[in-house]
């Protein structure tokens, strides 16, 4: 197999002060961070879609970047095999340990299924040979239900029996290639699991056929071997203009009505918390405090355009309250899927590679911040100081759960009146973290 990115070697750690853009600044795999290594921590992942298929297009222009990688032909099978050695050869070289995919990320979707399934049997064996050779592994796969025409009134929520076979088939079939490619977790993400208009819409039903067919998928993956988790990804929006997954709150609100929230967690897109009017630590926190904080599509989005630009990410305070959140929740059981492409002028194979070391950069940093914001002990001491009068007396009884209304009415009335609480110093927390972060 001849190499693809000829003149890009295997990408190293060079330390802060290095000027070669080709080198890690502050990702360094090996260094020990809270007992465990940098790549531990940070088990990044290669989206299959953006990086081996996102060429540029928009809604203005086509392709700018040359995602053939030598094949012919693109949307061939031949173009798929090279989609595989591109992957693997840029993933081996910037030491990339995962890769997530949708089934249509992996061959050309053909007009027939089942001949789309055994192109995916066939390039899956390929993939395998490829994943033993290398050390390289699947984190989540998925079902692409938004691209075909077919599921423009929704997958799970079409009104269309037939369609909702056919959102069945890919899930299946999707399922299959997950767990023979021994994936960690299966997502869905409802693109088209929303309305344009209530004029038209039966949301109690669509809702509840989502719940049907994620029901049916629990029981096949479990029956096939799926041991990981289903994650939902939620995003409010777009492409429609209402997604019922608008956010975690309400996904896992979702999942708890269906009896689905042992099976699912959450896989949390930076770009889509944004988008949901929340912040990405908004949506991790939601996440974790209900148990639920499964994976992260790590991007970050522009706050001055309001869609999904899926930028790499960037911004070290985002990265940083990110894995202030990770380490708070003890980790992640999935990883950081670069769910991210590089701008449409940047179309070379170098920014492909640029890309990736500034979003794993971007990372390491936020860990080495969040590890010193945790370590130095202040913010975490003020929040639990913060409720101290909830650990005795009153407070105590109210949390241990023995107190009534009546009786705190009483208390209140004893004291007749009461001082405003203390001052939530949102100025000088913010202040110590940024001595942290710039020391
Ligand atoms: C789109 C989503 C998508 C999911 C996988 O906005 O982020 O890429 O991650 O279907
Ligand atoms: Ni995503
Ligand atoms: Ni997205």
């Amino acid at each position: 197999m001849s190499e693809i990115f000829k003149n890009i070697g295997e990408i190293k750690y060079e330390g802060a002060a290095s000027k070669n853009p080709l080198a890690f600044k502050f990702y360094d795999p090996e260094r020990v961070i809270l007992g465990k290594k940098m790549k531990e921590h940070l088990p990044f992942a290669m989206a299959w879609w953006h990086n081996l298929g996102a060429a540029g297009t928009d809604m203005f222009g086509r392709d700018t970047a040359d995602k053939s990688f030598g094949a012919d032909e693109k949307g061939t099978m031949a173009h798929a095999y090279k989609k595989v050695d591109a992957g693997f050869e840029f993933m081996k070289k910037l030491g990339i340990e995962y890769f997530c995919f949708h089934d249509v990320d992996l061959v050309p979707e053909a007009e027939d299924i089942k001949e789309t399934n055994r192109r995916l049997d066939e390039i899956s064996d390929y993939i395998l040979g490829k994943m033993k050779e290398t050390g390289i592994k699947c984190l989540w796969g998925t079902a692409n239900m938004f691209s075909n025409p077919r599921f423009m009134n929704g997958a799970g929520s079409t009104s269309s029996a037939e369609v909702f076979c056919f959102a069945a088939a890919q899930i299946k079939k999707a399922l299959d290639i997950t767990v023979k490619l021994g994936g960690k977790g299966y997502v869905f993400w409802g693109g088209r699991e929303g309305y344009e208009t209530l004029l038209n819409t039966d949301m109690k039903f669509e809702q509840e056929n989502i719940a049907r067919l994620m029901k049916m998928a629990v029981t096949y993956g479990r029956s096939i071997g799926f041991i990981g988790d289903f994650y939902i990804e939620p995003k409010p929006k777009e492409p429609m203009k209402h997604q019922y997954d608008f956010d975690a709150a309400t996904a896992i609100g979702f999942l708890r009505q269906h009896g689905l929230d042992k099976d699912f967690k959450m896989n949390i897109e930076a770009n889509h918390a944004t988008l949901a009017g929340h912040t990405f630590q908004h949506e991790l926190r939601t996440s974790a405090v209900n148990g639920m904080l499964g994976s992260i599509d790590a991007n970050q989005g522009d706050l001055l355009l309001g869609w999904d630009t899926d930028e790499f990410p960037f911004d070290v305070y985002e990265t940083t309250m990110c894995m202030y959140e990770v380490i708070k929740a003890g980790g992640l059981t999935g990883g950081f899927n670069f769910d991210a492409k590089t701008r449409r002028p940047s179309n070379t194979y170098e920014d492909m590679f640029e890309a990736f070391i500034l979003g794993m950069d971007a990372f390491a940093l936020g860990l080495i911040n969040a590890a010193k914001i945790i370590e130095d002990g202040r913010i975490d001491e003020f929040v639990k100081n913060k409720y101290a009068s909830f650990s005795e007396g009153i407070g105590k009884k109210i949390v241990d759960g023995e107190a009534t209304l009546e009786e705190l009415s009483a208390y209140a009335e004893s004291l007749g009146k009461t001082d405003i609480p203390c001052s939530g110093k949102q100025e000088r927390l913010q202040g110590i973290l940024n001595s942290i972060m710039f020391s």
